[in-house]
């Protein structure tokens, strides 16, 4: 007997010892900073996903060590040939099946739905809310504000410097997006958003910044050979820093190196490329 507790204690000791590496995120990495209202929504089922996968995981490696010492060859020790089809090994893989299916699945999909449908597709209204456009291209991000008449697709629409996004922070942020070419997606993994931008689809999405500071806009869907270059800032500043910002841009001159020659610019970026704000999130 004692002999087996030594096997089973060497098992969970090996278990943990190998869980560690294996699952970093809870360990050793730190998340990136969470500057969002609705960021920790995003991080609880990552931790969640972590712990409950972590503990599946050093269960199921310290039976397989065990095992391996249990039944290992050894002088007078036969080996059994065993199919496994008796009704007490079906009925254990089915309850191994749905442990992991309602511990998982279904915990996942409850916390995810509820966020999707309270927050993240629960766009939010009223004249506090800014509405940005956003149009990626080959390699770069477009953004585009309303300006005063607080309509899209008007002349005195706000085209920003390529590449430089501005929010007010604790404003609520609604944003519509859609590509100029292929496929790309906006991710800040300060504000937990990571948004697919799909051609001839407007996307919308919205978000809080809590934080005042400059975070990197990423590219997070692989879109040609310059993906990587497709770096971008949003800058998150105070209300009237901001205001101050977009009161000046719109004022730059065409320059020489104009990307965009054939069509309307404003020093080499592209303006005449906003929509209509669609309905749904107004
Ligand atoms: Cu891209």
């Amino acid at each position: 007997m004692a002999r087996y507790l030594k096997i089973i204690f060497i098992s969970a000791a090996a278990a943990v010892f190998l869980m560690g590496p294996a699952h970093a995120g809870i360990w050793y990495l730190p998340f990136p900073e969470d500057i969002s209202l609705n960021g920790w929504r995003i991080d609880r089922v990552i931790k969640y996903i972590d712990v409950v996968i972590t503990i599946a995981f050093g269960l199921v490696l310290a039976a397989l060590i065990y095992f391996i010492f249990r039944y290992r060859a050894r002088p007078g020790h036969r080996a059994v040939y065993d199919r496994g089809d008796r009704p007490v090994n079906i009925l254990a893989t089915v309850c191994l099946g749905l442990l992991v299916f309602f511990s998982i699945d279904l915990v996942i999909e409850k916390m995810s739905f509820h966020d999707l449908k309270e927050v993240f597709w629960n766009f939010p209204r009223g004249a506090n809310v800014l509405k940005v456009e956003i149009m990626p291209q080959q390699f770069a991000w477009n953004f585009r504000y309303a300006g005063g008449d607080g309509e899209f697709s008007t002349e005195d629409d706000i085209v920003a410097p390529l590449n430089q996004m501005h929010v007010p922070v604790d404003t609520p942020v609604v944003v519509q997006m859609a590509p100029y070419d292929v496929v790309h997606a906006f991710y800040v993994a300060n504000l937990r958003i990571k948004q697919d931008a799909v051609p001839g689809t407007v996307t919308t999405f919205w978000f809080q910044a809590t934080k005042k500071g400059v975070y990197e806009i990423a590219c997070s869907a692989l879109c040609g050979i310059g993906h990587t270059n497709m770096r971008g800032f949003l800058t998150v500043e105070s209300r009237e820093d901001f205001q101050r910002w977009l009161a000046g841009l719109g004022t730059e001159t065409s320059s020489e190196e104009d990307v965009w020659a054939a069509e309307e610019t404003a020093g080499g970026i592209l303006t005449k490329w906003g929509w209509k704000w669609q309905a749904k999130s107004q």
